[in-house]
């Protein structure tokens, strides 16, 4: 199974993963996930947000265990970020079918679309289409770089863009949603642990600097009638690291845009994407408020235009205590106070993370002993990902099997 999906959308050269939604790589991962689906004999649907859905048992009879993850990646992204959690959860599945578990609930495995916004621009798309966290109105102005609008390349099943949007009938559907992921750090290679459960994502968001100076000749124009945009943007990037230290945050410029883009023309317009995240809201405004504070004194002494457009939130998430206690008594361990079971927070979002507003969820991290991801680097050993398909069966039969 692994070994199928392995190989889709790898580049050659950086041996990193460019599945960005709905282009043909994506299309080939859907039909994998479709083919999974339909070799274990589940009922296989894609629903009006464009996530895939496997199911075991009639979903009408409500009360429904999920569990999944995604399949896109961010450009050179990992093997294992997304992917880990949708084959665990077919493995998963395989696991109990050979214990002849007996499930009482409806049991299904989901492919949540771009969840990574690496074309679009906003994670988590299909899970906060579903939530209603995006709406069908944000859904249309989500452009990529060629000016494609996000439904256009992908029909609905009714064929018309306007079914997309919430499914609280879904949702409704919907005891629990687990999602297993590989760790996107190093806790647990620190504490010794193969699987860890989650406490909690940090409250992140994704903000755009434009930064608006004046277009002119490299070679002719003196460096005093110059307004340089990239200087208050180089300035600003040092002064996110600053403002991120000092808080215990983490704030990333890690995409950029240059007009107009040529080696020998001073540019009229620098945009720089940031993201941050902080352990608490506190924390995170104080972080984004010093780096704009900052980016404004910059591009006023440099006579530069500054813009800041917070393009996208999410808030912290606490996941279901209820849930979280009851994976780490199923998992065998002792519920204690501070649930001794390695618990994580984490900073990366989640699709369990945007949901986690309309339905109880949980995560399950595996270990990772690079800590790295979003990078080809990431990396997860095999009895690793054996004890994290395990831990999630486990999980699962707790949930969905008398
Ligand atoms: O950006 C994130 O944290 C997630 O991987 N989409
Ligand atoms: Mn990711
Ligand atoms: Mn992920
Ligand atoms: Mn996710």
């Amino acid at each position: 199974m692994w070994r199928d999906l392995l190989p889709i959308g790898r580049h050659p050269a950086s041996r990193g993963y460019r599945r960005f939604a709905w282009t043909g790589v994506d299309l080939e991962c859907r039909a994998w996930f479709k083919e999974q689906a339909e070799a274990r004999g589940l009922d296989y649907e894609v629903d009006r947000n464009g996530n895939q859905w496997a199911w075991l048992g009639d979903p009408a009879a409500g009360d429904a265990v999920v569990t999944g993850s995604h399949l896109d990646s961010v450009p050179d992204g990992g093997a294992f970020d997304g992917p880990l959690g949708v084959v665990s959860s077919f493995a998963a599945l395989d696991e109990l079918r050979g214990r002849g578990a007996d499930f009482t609930k409806p049991l299904a495995i989901v492919n949540f679309g771009d969840e990574e916004g690496a074309r679009f621009g906003l994670a988590c798309v299909g899970s906060r289409l579903t939530g209603g966290q995006l709406t069908v109105e944000g859904a249309h102005k989500l452009t990529d770089g060629e000016g494609v609008s996000l439904p256009g390349p992908w029909r609905p099943p009714a064929d018309d863009p306007d079914t997309i949007g919430a499914d609280p009938e879904r949702l409704a559907r919907i005891g629990a949603f687990v999602e297993l992921h590989v760790e996107q750090g190093r806790a647990l290679d620190l504490s010794g642990d193969r699987v860890g459960i989650a406490s909690a994502i940090w409250p992140h968001g994704r903000w755009r600097f434009d930064f608006r100076g004046e277009a002119n000749h490299a070679g002719t124009t003196r460096l005093v009638d110059r307004r340089d945009p990239t200087l208050s943007y180089a300035e600003t990037v040092l002064a996110a690291r600053r403002e991120a230290e000092l808080a215990g945050a983490v704030a990333t410029f890690g995409k950029i845009s240059v007009e107009p883009n040529g080696v020998n023309a001073i540019p009229s317009l620098v945009r720089g994407w940031l993201d941050s995240r902080a352990e608490d809201q506190a924390s995170l405004d104080r972080v984004v408020g010093g780096i704009e504070k900052a980016a404004r004194a910059y591009a006023a002494a440099h006579g530069i235009d500054l813009d800041v457009v917070r393009e996208s939130f999410t808030p912290v998430v606490e996941f279901d205590h209820a849930l979280r206690d009851e994976l780490a008594r199923i998992l065998g361990q002792e519920r204690e106070p501070e649930l001794k079971v390695p618990v994580l927070g984490t900073g990366a979002g989640h699709d369990a993370g945007i949901l986690s507003g309309s339905i109880p969820t949980a995560m399950l991290f595996v270990r990772n002993p690079t800590g790295v991801s979003h990078s080809p680097a990431e990396f997860a050993a095999e009895d690793d990902c054996v004890a994290g398909v395990i831990a999630l069966a486990d999980v699962l039969e707790g949930l969905a099997c008398t």
